[in-house]
């Protein structure tokens, strides 16, 4: 498939993107001479660096893990825009504002820039510890649909982009990573629970509607819409009263949206606790941030 028929594919596969608010469809260098169009634009792109452990090559010195986040920026001819990860160099970034999910079509887009896209293997995980493999980038591919991989209303975070050790001969071995894109990208929204709840209740606070009215009407101005809204605590308490208290947090917004004009049937709700904290429960600004309710809306 030529990289101007792929673009084509990936703009029909989720039109209904092009309308989410503040994501707007834009085109970008795929770092081969071509270029993609993503539907929703900036915000598909990874946004910050997990982890990196460089493998083995000469350019792993110069070479900066973050340049592998936000938008694609290959420049021919400028060698800075992308981190190469060396062979058996291992790569995870995160999401923060959106999700990768399965839509229809390529999900993934990993931005190479190579002539010859490297072998490069790619998973993907909800909470950055549990892996599920989605496949290989080689050669001329470089999306990825991660159909029949994961379940299909799944969303997730992180993705791990590690190199095979195929071609680790070579002086400049292990894929060179400009950006990471979720095509069939849920946009993210999170908000503080100390905004929506009292402390250790599940009854919405006057100040929490005007947010989630917000929410709400952005929701129903798609006609193809899903929403999983996700509970989240801090690791204060016991594992199964953080569950039940996050759920119910999930499920008071789920009503509120209920109520608010969205149909029941594209709301799923669901209470994590405290195993996905966005930071290490140390401090009380941490904590915080761990303790919110994420509604994931995917357009599509
Ligand atoms: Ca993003
Ligand atoms: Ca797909
Ligand atoms: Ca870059």
């Amino acid at each position: 498939m030529s990289v101007r028929t792929l673009a084509v594919c990936l703009m029909l596969a989720t039109p209904a993107f092009a309308a989410t608010a503040h994501a707007q469809s834009k085109t970008y260098p795929n770092g081969r001479g071509g270029d993609v169009t993503l539907p929703m634009g900036d915000l598909s792109f990874a946004d910050e660096v997990v982890s990196f452990k460089p493998g083995t090559s000469s350019r792993n010195g110069e070479s900066i893990a973050q340049k592998a986040t936000g938008a694609a920026d290959f420049k021919s001819g400028v060698d800075d825009s992308y981190v190469t990860l060396g062979c058996g160099g291992e790569l995870v970034v995160r999401f923060t504002d959106n999700a990768l999910t399965d839509v229809e079509g390529p999900d993934l887009y990993v931005f190479e820039t190579a002539k010859d896209v490297e072998q490069t293997d790619i998973s993907v995980s909800k909470d950055g510890e549990s892996w599920i493999d989605v496949g290989r980038i080689a050669g001329a591919t470089t999306a990825l649909d991660i159909k029949g991989k994961v379940k299909p209303a799944d969303t997730f975070r992180y993705v791990k982009i590690a190199d095979h050790e195929h071609a680790c001969t070579a002086a400049n071995a292990g894929a060179d990573i400009d950006a990471v894109a979720a095509i069939g990208s849920a946009s993210r929204t999170v908000f503080d629970s100390a905004v929506l709840f009292d402390t250790g209740k599940a009854q919405l606070k006057p100040g929490a509607t005007a947010v989630l009215k917000d929410l709400a009407a952005s929701i129903k101005g798609h006609s193809k819409v899903r929403v999983v809204l996700e509970g989240h605590t801090d690791a204060t308490g016991s594992d199964a009263v953080n569950v039940d208290l996050s759920r119910a947090r999930a499920e008071a917004v789920g009503d509120f949206l209920t109520a608010n004009g969205v149909a029941e049937a594209v709301i799923d709700t669901v209470g994590y606790g405290e195993v996905q904290p966005l930071a290490p429960n140390d401090t009380a600004a941490n904590m915080a941030k761990n303790r919110r309710v994420e509604a994931l809306v995917i357009v599509g």
